[in-house]
């Protein structure tokens, strides 16, 4: 497995790129134009730039997290063609700088969502988390002011503020948009997409939705083992794959997450590491990597891994806010950096067998 790192960019991380480099082994930094609204270009300046800044340090740039899809092609809007044009540039040109996976979600509306940014744990630390009692008792709408209008200091991810303006007419927009008219709309993007991605040598990696389920009323298709498999079904190349996240999937019980990557392997071009731990009510927090602190069995996850000699990339996701630490929800330095040593202890101890 190829190690790597998420990083938020000089002007948007509190965790530099020189701390990164002193955690063990971590060969690439997961990035992105930040700055980027879903639907706009990347230049080749700001792309080189970036590679730049991050080849410096001595890591690759082989990891794209993300590019966005605009909503018109989510809704299946006619507007989507102009709109797959300008991502398939972007794509050229990430493939010129020497990108080999771009990750993307086909989330409508939400990418991964919590009603609690900094949730409390008993040992002092916090974590985001997801209480559906929370989030029913309010309407989307309040949630994301309360995000926009900068209480919590961050934004939701890929979420522009200016995006609250038109969040209603967006809402409407989706009453026409069922599962299956997701998917077709996700095929038809695919089918666009697909054959250039395979041409150019990149790696298209779907994100699962986080929470697993469909939130606000709206559709979520990217859930389960069953709905991965219909995917990759789709356009069969191997350049239409996924990114695993183990705390997105596994999230809801009923996904078990060893079996999915065991029987998706070869479709998993980018995995996320992380635990969560879920209760009978639906309520779920984020915990340390340590397959004991959770609910999901990392040990069992890295062993797959290992006996499958899994060469793609891997990153460790969110992190509780530990130490006193001061940075972006679930992108501290400290927690991901321990995630990363667990992560390489479990696959060290497999190896040294
Ligand atoms: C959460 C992330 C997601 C992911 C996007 C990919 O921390 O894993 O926000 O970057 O869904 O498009």
């Amino acid at each position: 497995m190829q190690m790597t790192f998420r990083w938020f960019g000089e002007k948007n991380d509190s965790v530099s790129l020189k701390q990164i480099k002193q955690i063990p082994q971590v060969e690439g930094i997961v990035w992105s134009l930040h700055n980027k609204v879903a639907g706009e270009k990347w230049t080749k300046d700001e792309i080189f730039n970036e590679k730049k800044i991050i080849e410096s340090y001595g890591f690759n740039i082989d990891v794209v997290e993300s590019v966005n899809v605009h909503e018109d092609i989510k809704l299946g809007l006619p507007s989507r063609d102009k709109y797959i044009e300008t991502y398939i540039e972007t794509m050229r040109i990430l493939a010129e700088a020497g990108v080999k996976v771009i990750c993307y979600n086909f989330m409508p509306v939400f990418d991964w969502f919590r009603s609690d940014l900094a949730m409390p744990l008993p040992d002092g630390s916090n974590a985001l988390a997801y209480n559906p009692k929370l989030i029913d008792d309010k309407s989307c709408h309040d949630i994301v002011k309360s995000v926009a209008d900068g209480s919590l200091g961050y934004t939701l991810p890929g979420w522009e503020p200016e995006r609250l303006e038109k969040l209603t007419q967006t809402l409407e927009a989706y009453q026409n948009v069922d599962e299956e008219a997701l998917w077709k709309n996700l095929e038809y993007f695919l089918k666009a997409i697909i054959p250039v991605a395979e041409s150019i040598g990149i790696k298209m990696a779907i994100h699962p939705d986080d929470p697993p389920w469909s939130i606000f009323g709206l559709p979520r298709i990217m859930t389960c083992e069953k709905n991965l498999q219909r995917l990759v079904n789709l356009v069969k190349s191997p350049s239409n794959g996924l990114t695993l996240c183990t705390g997105s999937l596994g999230a809801s019980p009923t996904n078990d997450m060893p079996k999915i990557i065991e029987n998706l392997l070869e479709h998993i071009h980018f995995l996320h590491i992380r635990n969560v731990k879920y209760e009978d009510n639906g309520l779920f927090y984020e915990v340390s990597h340590r397959t004991e602190d959770g609910c999901i069995n990392i040990t069992e996850i890295v062993k797959i891994l290992y006996k499958n000699n899994y060469k793609g990339y891997v990153r460790p996701d969110h992190g509780r806010m530990i130490w006193d630490e001061h940075a972006r929800p679930g992108y501290g330095l400290y927690d991901r950096a321990l995630g990363i040593m667990y992560i390489w202890g479990l696959w060290d101890a497999y190896n040294n067998k």
